[in-house]
């Protein structure tokens, strides 16, 4: 397991299978890591345990040759079976403390924010990171509170903890994003709904 306080966010995968039309996940995720992705959040809204379990270890498996840390988005009980090293919760997802007695201090937990007032909170509950979006229109994600990037750059400036961008972030507007000040930015279609999952990264990277 990485040390939490040496984590890199900079380029932050999450996955989306509804993007990929027909390509198998784990060598598009493979192609996005040769590219620059630092972190990954498996994220599966429609799967069952037994499913979600399956492919995460897979998913574990892989990440693990590159030294990359998975992060496994709302199940805990999952995370902990995989041997994740962390979990990203949402408002509908368990508590912060709850997942913290779950998960013990050496694993991540991540937290969605949108305002400086839920950004204080979760840091104050425990949170090792936040995710803060959408920042631009996404499809991947319905009901998203927008956030601007001048709101991004007050939470960023309010907490300690790391701070990635989310939310419809491309190419195109990657750089506004990191002129926030933010650890990183956070992607999903903008990586693995490219004709070239590889490159897209690579360029992300860059930025
Ligand atoms: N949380 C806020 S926006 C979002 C999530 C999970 C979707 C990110 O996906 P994309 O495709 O990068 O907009
Ligand atoms: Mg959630």
């Amino acid at each position: 397991m990485p040390v939490k306080g040496q984590v890199n966010y900079s380029l932050y995968l999450i996955t989306d299978r509804k993007v990929l039309e027909g390509k198998e996940l784990l060598s598009c995720i493979e192609d996005a890591i040769k590219g620059g992705v630092t972190l990954v959040q498996l994220r599966e809204k429609n799967m069952n345990a037994f499913d979600y379990y399956n492919l995460a270890l897979r998913v574990k498996g892989l990440l693990k040759g590159y030294g990359i840390p998975l992060i496994i988005n709302d199940r805990v009980d999952i995370a902990l079976a995989v041997d994740a090293d962390g979990v990203h919760l949402g408002s509908e997802d368990l508590p912060i403390t709850a997942a913290r007695k779950l998960m013990g201090n050496d694993r991540i937990i991540g937290a969605s924010a949108n305002c400086i007032e839920e950004a204080l909170e979760f840091q104050r509950q425990g949170a090792d990171y936040l995710g803060v979006g959408a920042l631009f229109p996404t499809k991947t994600k319905s009901n998203t509170e927008h956030v601007t990037l001048t709101q991004l750059k007050a939470i960023k400036e309010a907490v300690k903890i790391p701070v990635v961008g989310i939310g419809g972030i491309s190419i195109e507007n990657a750089a506004s994003v990191k002129a926030a000040g933010v650890d990183g930015i956070a992607v999903a279609s903008g990586i693995l709904g490219s004709e070239n999952i590889f490159e897209a990264a690579l360029l992300l990277r860059r930025i």
